[in-house]
């Protein structure tokens, strides 16, 4: 009789996701959601086929060898920036993402932090919340104009084009980007975007939004060089990852009213938050939830799903990050 593979799935997902991997597989869930170290996943790792992962679980060339067993690693993000994608191919494991099925409401969220970056909405709630509103004031919160201004994208991948349609067609922005290479004519004028250095970028923007992947190239992509280049009305959001930004760097143009606001899903080193963020009240801070909506996490579940069921199941894995070879991939 033909065992069924063995999967880990390394922190808690929908249900109805578990009960289809269960009539895959033979599931080991993490029901409690611990967050495990590096080394109690390795054990947990032992014997397993795959593993379903989230941003957060580091997979590299020590993990792969204590686990000689394991064949693919599904990563239920759009970012794998937790693989080390060369150490997997040598190993012959499969990595898998999960793109497309966030865009949309990624690009939301980005807005959403735009919104209220630009208009103070946190700053301005604690405000109230403290009962510190006791009158009507000409300038009370006044923030930052949205519609009609410069948006400039940093990062022009699924999730940048649709920020560039929110913000050209729902909101009259004049949108700029940069990105490694420019977009073919059709896609830029479908997003109304035009395509500019970074330098330009980084001058023109009055909303500054980073959606780039996290490589060791774009670490601190953003640092006091390139905020120094920036309008002192200008805000700077970030939805990609921490790293591309100098956290520290940031904080004190935040404090010295370099820029006039900063809004933050990511963090080098989250969940840790660097302490001077915390100080400066002209920051909206948010915990990596951009891709956080009910039904976008199921579907991003579901994806990482389906690249289990079809890889160990011997077919085409769905959304692949590497290509193995045949002769050294790792079987059955
Ligand atoms: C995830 C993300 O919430 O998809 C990504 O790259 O950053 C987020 O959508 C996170 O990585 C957990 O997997």
């Amino acid at each position: 009789m033909n065992s069924k593979p063995r999967i880990l799935i390394a922190r808690a997902i929908s249900p109805e996701v578990v009960s289809t991997l269960q009539q895959h597989f033979d599931v080991t869930a993490n029901p409690e959601d611990v967050a495990w170290s590096p080394d109690e996943l390795i054990d947990r790792l032992q014997g397993m086929d795959g593993v379903l992962t989230t941003g957060s679980q580091r997979i590299d060339a020590a993990l792969l060898a204590a686990c000689p067993q394991l064949k693919i690693c599904a990563n239920m993000a759009v970012g794998y920036n937790n693989f080390d994608v060369a150490a997997m191919t040598a190993a012959g494991v499969q990595g898998t993402n999960a793109p497309d099925v966030l865009t949309e409401t990624t690009a939301d969220f980005g807005f959403a932090l735009l919104m209220a970056t630009a208009r103070r909405i946190s700053e301005s709630e604690h405000y109230l919340r403290a009962g510190l509103w006791k009158d009507w004031r000409y300038d009370l919160f006044a923030g930052t104009e949205v519609h009609g201004s410069t948006l400039g994208i940093l990062g022009m991948g699924r999730i940048g084009q649709a920020i560039a349609k929110r913000g050209a067609f729902g909101f009259g922005m004049n949108v700029i980007y940069h990105n490694r290479s420019q977009l073919q004519p059709a896609l830029e004028a479908e997003c109304k975007a035009r395509y500019v250095g970074k330098e330009e970028l980084l001058q023109t923007a009055d909303h500054l939004v980073l959606v780039l992947p996290y490589t060791p190239e774009a670490h601190h992509t953003i640092g006091a060089a390139e905020i120094a280049l920036m309008k002192p009305t200008a805000t700077l959001i970030n939805i990609a990852r921490g790293g591309i930004v100098d956290d520290a760097a940031l904080a004190k143009a935040l404090a010295a009213r370099q820029i006039a606001a900063a809004g933050l899903d990511v963090f080098e080193g989250e969940p840790a938050v660097h302490p001077d963020l915390l100080e400066v009240p002209n920051v909206v801070l948010t915990p990596h939830i951009a891709s956080a909506t009910a039904p976008t996490r199921l579907a991003m579940a579901q994806l990482a799903a389906d690249n289990l069921i079809a890889y160990l199941g011997g077919k085409a894995p769905v959304t692949p990050v590497n290509q193995l070879d045949a002769a050294t991939r790792r079987q059955k």
